[in-house]
C-alpha cells in the first residue's frame, strides 16, 4: 500500500517516543529503595520523574492533543481509593508547586504504579499519534506536541542521571567508554555508512592535534563582528520541534570577538586550583566568593585527592583518577566566572555562542548545528548517555564548524553569561511555566547539551538555564574574550 502523507512523520513522532522511552527504563529499573530514596535535597525522587513524565504525556498527548479524558493512574491495580486521576495527580506533578526537595513528602505513587501509569498513558498517547492527521492545528503541525513531549521526556532523563550521579553506593548504570583523543569521523568498520555520516574529506582542518592539547596553546577562533540571525522559527525539519524560548529568529548584531576553540580540560582546571584560583579573592565575582567561602567550595563537585595527592573524581559510583584532557564538568557559573578571570578571558555571551556555533558566513544564514544541519549522529557529538562521561578535548573533528571550533553540541553544558530572557516577540506556546515564568529570574543560560542530552533536546538554538550555584548539572567552560577591532579580512587563527 501506498504510504499515507503523515506516515514519516508518524514514524519520526513514535521513534523519538520509544527513544525517550528505552532510556527512562534503563535509569527507573533499579531496586525500588533507590527509586524512592531521595538522593539529595536538590533533586526528586526517580520515582517522582517517573510519574510526572506520564502526567506530562497525559496533559499534552492524551487531553490537549487527543482531546481524551485523563489517564486514571491506579487503573487495574485494584486501589478504590485511587487519587481523583485529573485534579490530584496534576496537582502532585505540578513542579511549579512542589519544589523537589518537599517531593519525598507528597503521597506519590509508588514504583509499581508509577511504572503502570506511565505505560498506559504512552498506550493511549500512541492512539493519538495513530489517528493524528498534523494539520489541526498550531499544537499538532509538524508533530510538534509529540517532539516537545518526548523533549521533556528527554530532560527529566537527563535531570534523573545528575541524580544517579548525585547517588551514592554501587554503580547501577553502565556504558563503554567515551573516545579519549580524536576519533574517527566515520563508521571505522566494514559497517555501511549511515546515510548522514560525514565522509573524511568534509572534516574541516582544525588546530586541534591528535592527542592531548597542551595548556600554553589553546587555540582560539575569531569570529569576525557583524549581525547573524539568533533563533528559530522551526517551520521544517529538525527546528520545527524548537521549544518557544527559542523563538523567533531575530537578527543580532554581535561585535567581533575570540572563542577558544576547545571547552576548558580538567587539567587546565586543576592549574588554576593549584594556582590559589579558589583563595584569590580577585578572581570572583562579589556574590561568587560570599557562595565559595559558605559552601567552602575548593574544587569541582566529585572531585578529591587519593593518598599522594592527585586528583581523583567519583563518577556513577566508581571513583576514577581524573582524566586530564576531559572537559571540567559540575562547576558553578561562579567558578567558570573565576576561571574565565584566572585565564584573562571572559565567559562567551548567549548571542557569541549561538553565532559561533550557527553562524555560516559564506551562505550567510545560521545553520541548525555547528556542522551543518544534518542531524547528530555519534560521529558528531558525544549525546544521549551513549558514555557515562565528556570526551577527550577535540575527539570529535566532525561536529566541528568550520571554522574549527569543536565540541560546541555535546559533552558538557556551557555557561554563557547571560541571564535568561525572552527573545523580542516571544510567545509562550502551549503553556507559560515551560519557559516564560523563568524569564528574568536568578537564572544563566547555557547552551550546547552534555553526554546526558539526547539529540531531539538539543541543537544549535537550544536554551538551558539554572541558578548560578547549581553545579549538579552537567555544565562546564568554554572560553572567550573581547577581539580588538578587526579590518574584516575574515576569520583568523590566534593564539595564547
Ligand atoms: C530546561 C532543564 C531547565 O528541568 O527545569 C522539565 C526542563 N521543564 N520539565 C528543567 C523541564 C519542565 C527544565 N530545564
Ligand atoms: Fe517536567
Amino acid at each position: 500500500p501506498a504510504a499515507e502523507p503523515g506516515d514519516a512523520l508518524r514514524a519520526a513522532c513514535r521513534g523519538a517516543l520509544e527513544r525517550a522511552r528505552r532510556r527512562t527504563r534503563g535509569l527507573t529499573d533499579i531496586p525500588d529503595d533507590q527509586l524512592t530514596a531521595q538522593h539529595s535535597a536538590l533533586m526528586s525522587p526517580l520515582v517522582w520523574d517517573l510519574a510526572h513524565i506520564g502526567n506530562q504525556e497525559d496533559r499534552w498527548l492524551v487531553r490537549a492533543a487527543g482531546g481524551c479524558a485523563a489517564t486514571p493512574a491506579r487503573a487495574g491495580l485494584g486501589d478504590p481509593s485511587g487519587l481523583d486521576a485529573v485534579s490530584g495527580l496534576d496537582d502532585l506533578y505540578d513542579a511549579l508547586q512542589h519544589p523537589r526537595s518537599t517531593r519525598p513528602s507528597l503521597p506519590i505513587l509508588g514504583p509499581t504504579e508509577a511504572r503502570a501509569y506511565a505505560e498506559s498513558v504512552r498506550e493511549r498517547a500512541f492512539d493519538v499519534l495513530d489517528h493524528c492527521g498534523f494539520d489541526g492545528d498550531a499544537l499538532t503541525a509538524d508533530g510538534f506536541v509529540f517532539g516537545m513531549v518526548a523533549q521533556h521526556e528527554q530532560q527529566h532523563d537527563e535531570t534523573m542521571l545528575a541524580t544517579h550521579q548525585l547517588r551514592t553506593g554501587l554503580a547501577l548504570l553502565h556504558a563503554p567508554a567515551a573516545p579519549r583523543a580524536r576519533r574517527a569521523t566515520g563508521p571505522v568498520s566494514a559497517d555501511p555508512a549511515p546515510e548522514s555520516a560525514v565522509p573524511e574529506s568534509a572534516v574541516p582542518e582544525s588546530a586541534v592535534p591528535e592527542s592531548a592539547v597542551p595548556e600554553s596553546a589553546v587555540p582560539e577562533i575569531v569570529v569576525p563582528g557583524g549581525a547573524f540571525t539568533m533563533g528559530t522559527d522551526g517551520t521544517a525539519g529538525t527546528e520545527s520541534w524548537a521549544l518557544d524560548n527559542e523563538r523567533p529568529a531575530h537578527r543580532v548584531e554581535v561585535a567581533a570577538f575570540a572563542i577558544e576553540a576547545l571547552p576548558v580540560t580538567n587539567r587546565r582546571y586543576a592549574h588554576f586550583i593549584a594556582d590559589g584560583g579558589y583563595r584569590r579573592r580577585e578572581l570572583w565575582s562579589e556574590r561568587g566568593w560570599r557562595h565559595r567561602v559558605e559552601e567552602g567550595l575548593e574544587a569541582p563537585q566529585f572531585w578529591s585527592r587519593d593518598g599522594d595527592g592527585r586528583w581523583q573524581r567519583r563518577r556513577f559510583g566508581a571513583t576514577v583518577a581524573l582524566e586530564p584532557d576531559e572537559p571540567v564538568v559540575h562547576v558553578s557559573y561562579f567558578e567558570a566566572e573565576a576561571f574565565a578571570a584566572w585565564a584573562d578571558k571572559r565567559l562567551p555571551t548567549e548571542a557569541e555562542w549561538e553565532k559561533a556555533a550557527r553562524h555560516d558566513a559564506a551562505a550567510g544564514r545560521s545553520r541548525t548545528y555547528p556542522w551543518g544541519d544534518a542531524e547528530p549522529t555519534e560521529y558528531h557529538a558525544n549525546l544521549g548517555q551513549r558514555h557515562l562521561s565528556p570526551a577527550g578535548a577535540g575527539a570529535y573533528p566532525a561536529g566541528a564548524t568550520v571554522t574549527g571550533i569543536h565540541q560546541l553540541i555535546g559533552d558538557v553544558w556551557e555557561w554563557t553569561s547571560s541571564g535568561f530572557e525572552a527573545y523580542p516577540g516571544f510567545r509562550a506556546f502551549p503553556y507559560r511555566e515551560y519557559s516564560e515564568v523563568f524569564f528574568g529570574g536568578d537564572y544563566r543560560v547555557l547552551r550546547g547539551g552534555s553526554f546526558g542530552t539526547d539529540a531531539v533536546a538539543c541543537r544549535g538554538t537550544f536554551r538551558n538555564w539554572d541558578h548560578p550555584v547549581r553545579r549538579q548539572i552537567f555544565a562546564g567552560i568554554r572560553l572567550a574574550r573581547d577581539y580588538p577591532a578587526n579590518d574584516g579580512v575574515g576569520i583568523a587563527a590566534a593564539s595564547e
